[in-house]
Order: structure tokens, then C-alpha cells, then sequence
């Protein structure tokens, strides 16, 4: 029984060499070029492949996707009916939670005007906050934004949550469900989004939302951060309101369509920090690793970890 790489705008050879690693026994067949037989496919490892791929395997039992978010997966029509199972591994979740203290702290540092400051050779102290006085709202209290949340916490920052279902998370106030959406964002100056995609979370960080933000922080206006999917926020409106200055300044990793069009009106955005999908790459090494011990775990004993939920759209 073959395993199948299947996985479009990045390079096939690291995942193939390392589950060849791993797997050394087995056929490791990569889409679109060496599929050979897709009957003797049992298992796809997947990342943005179309579902007639996946589908064209009749005898396909589990589909791993090589990425936390499976947008890409559910997005699609006609996927195969078998498990799909999500990455929730540490080398990723500590690279996002970097880049969200990153940028956090780039706000909180006023990064922005000192680099404008260096631009025209000008040295001039900024009044600089605590970091207990700055409060970071993260949309999305998951594997990602929880960890994010305590290192953010770690940090001195005053981090609150909103998730589905209520969350206890020492030291996070958190909050849950429509009911508590208002007085999340009364009390956030900075925003993070780490949500994933799905029918609810679409379009959700709106003009209504970023003007429901606390406009009385250490900052002077509210920021904005996204490294969930740029599909939850509305990017004419983020545009409109770095311009009028309902948003202070955002920091973007995510966009409505990526790459991000050359004539984007976010690139011209000063008060703009913007990062091309980056935030927490997927290690071929790592995620080789946590691919290879869910096979070898399904195929003991039947289970498998990190179980989408498509009805419920992650
Ligand atoms: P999880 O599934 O662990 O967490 C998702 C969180 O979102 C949960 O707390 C969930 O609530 C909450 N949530 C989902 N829907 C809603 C809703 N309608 N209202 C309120 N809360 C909601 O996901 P991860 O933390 O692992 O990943 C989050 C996302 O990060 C991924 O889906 C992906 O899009 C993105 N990502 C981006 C990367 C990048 O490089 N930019 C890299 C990796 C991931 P509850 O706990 O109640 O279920
Ligand atoms: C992911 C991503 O979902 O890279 O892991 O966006």
C-alpha cells in the first residue's frame, strides 16, 4: 500500500525524501507527475490538492493535512469520505506563537514610528507603556491562540480570548460565543486573529468589528494581526481603516486571495506590517515526524489524533 504526496505551490522532494525515511518499506508516490496505480493508495498527505486527487484513490483510508488549517481541504467539493486529519505539532505551534509575540511586540514598541524616526535621521524618545497595560484579544483560543495567549501572558501582556465553547485558562480572561463577542473587543487594543476559515468565522473581522475595538489604549487607536486566514477579515474594509485611522496599524499574514496582488492597496499602508504566509511554516522534518507516528498509530490500533470535524469546518 502506497502513500501519496500530494501538495500544490511547494517543493514535493523534502516531504518524499523524509517519508521515504521513515518509511522505508513503502511505495512513496507524489501528485501530480508519480501517481502510478491510485488503488494502492492508503493514505494522502495533502496541502491545497484539488479533490479529484484525492479522489481518484479508491481505496484511500485516512487524508493528512500537511497545514493546521484544512480550509484548503473542506473548501473543496466532492472529498473523499475518509478521515482528515489536521497538524497540531509544537515546532509549528512555537512558530506562530513567535510571530505573534513578534509582532505584539512591535506594536507595544512602537516599531513603526521609530523606524519612520531612523528614516529621517531623528532621535527622539516615545513615551513607552507597560506591557500589563496593553490588552491583547485573541480570536480563537485553539492550540494556536491558547499557546500564543500564555506567551503573550509571559510576556506581561493583559490577554483575554474568545473561542466557541468557554475556555479556563490560567491567567486569560476568556470569553465565548456571540453572547460575549461585544465585550471582548470593548476591552481589546490588539486584536489577533487565529481562527480558522469556516462559514462562521468568514468575513468576521468586518468594519463593525474593528469600530467595536477599545479606542481608550496605551496605543492611541486599536491593531489589528492575522495569521488565522485572510478570508476572516475583509480587506477593503482593514484598508479604509488604516487610512482613517480606525486602525491604528496591522500586521497581516494572511490575505483574501495569496498571493497578495501586486496592486493591493495594503502594500502602500505604512502603518502596515505585511508577512507572505509565513507565520508557521510547515516543517517537512517535524511534520514528517507527526504523519508518520499517526500511520503508525492508526494502523496498531485504528485511532488517529487531531480529527477534523467537517460539519464543523475544523
Ligand atoms: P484549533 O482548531 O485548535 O482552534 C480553533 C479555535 O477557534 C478554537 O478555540 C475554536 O473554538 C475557535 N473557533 C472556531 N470557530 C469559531 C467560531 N465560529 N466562533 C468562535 N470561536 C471559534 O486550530 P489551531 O489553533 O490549530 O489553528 C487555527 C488556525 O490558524 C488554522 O485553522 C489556520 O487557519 C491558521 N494557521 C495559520 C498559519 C500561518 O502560517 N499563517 C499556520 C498554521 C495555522 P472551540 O475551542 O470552542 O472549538
Ligand atoms: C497552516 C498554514 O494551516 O500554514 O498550517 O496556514
Amino acid at each position: 500500500m502506497a502513500l501519496l504526496v500530494a501538495v500544490n505551490g511547494w517543493d514535493t522532494g523534502p516531504w518524499v525524501a523524509r517519508l521515504k525515511a521513515r518509511f522505508p518499506d513503502r511505495d512513496i508516490r507524489s501528485w501530480p507527475d508519480a501517481v502510478g496505480d491510485p488503488a494502492n493508495i492508503r493514505y494522502a498527505l495533502a496541502w491545497k490538492a484539488p479533490a479529484e486527487a484525492l479522489n481518484a484513490c479508491a481505496n484511500l483510508e485516512v487524508v493528512f493535512s500537511l497545514g493546521a488549517g484544512v480550509d484548503h481541504l473542506l473548501g473543496q467539493k466532492n472529498l473523499p469520505q475518509v478521515p482528515i486529519v489536521r497538524v497540531v505539532d509544537p515546532d509549528l505551534t512555537a512558530r506562530m506563537s513567535e510571530w505573534i509575540a513578534l509582532q505584539v511586540l512591535l506594536h507595544h514598541r512602537q516599531h513603526l514610528a521609530y523606524a519612520a524616526q531612523q528614516r529621517e535621521k531623528v532621535w527622539r524618545e516615545l513615551t513607552q507603556p507597560s506591557a500589563r497595560d496593553l490588552r491583547v484579544g485573541i480570536l480563537g483560543l485553539g492550540v494556536l491562540g491558547a499557546d500564543a495567549a500564555d506567551v503573550l501572558k509571559r510576556l506581561g501582556f493583559n490577554v483575554a480570548g474568545w473561542s466557541r465553547s468557554k475556555k479556563a485558562l490560567s491567567g486569560i480572561d476568556c470569553y465565548a460565543g456571540d453572547a460575549e463577542f461585544d465585550a471582548f473587543l470593548a476591552r481589546t487594543d490588539v486584536l489577533v486573529n487565529l481562527l480558522p476559515l469556516t462559514a462562521e468565522t468568514r468575513g468576521l473581522v468586518n468594519r463593525s468589528v474593528l469600530e467595536r475595538l477599545a479606542r481608550d489604549g496605551v496605543l492611541g487607536g486599536p491593531v489589528f494581526i492575522n495569521a488565522g486566514r485572510g478570508g476572516s477579515h475583509v480587506e477593503a474594509d482593514l484598508v479604509v481603516a488604516l487610512r482613517d485611522g480606525t486602525l491604528k496599524a496591522a500586521s497581516l499574514d494572511v490575505f483574501e486571495t495569496e498571493p497578495l496582488a501586486a496592486d493591493s492597496p495594503l502594500w502602500d499602508c505604512e502603518n502596515a506590517i505585511l508577512t507572505p504566509h509565513v507565520a508557521a511554516d510547515s516543517d517537512p522534518e517535524a511534520i514528517s515526524d507527526y504523519v508518520s507516528e499517526q500511520i503508525r498509530r492508526f494502523e496498531a490500533d485504528g485511532t488517529l489524533e487531531n480529527r477534523v470535524d467537517p460539519a464543523r469546518g475544523y
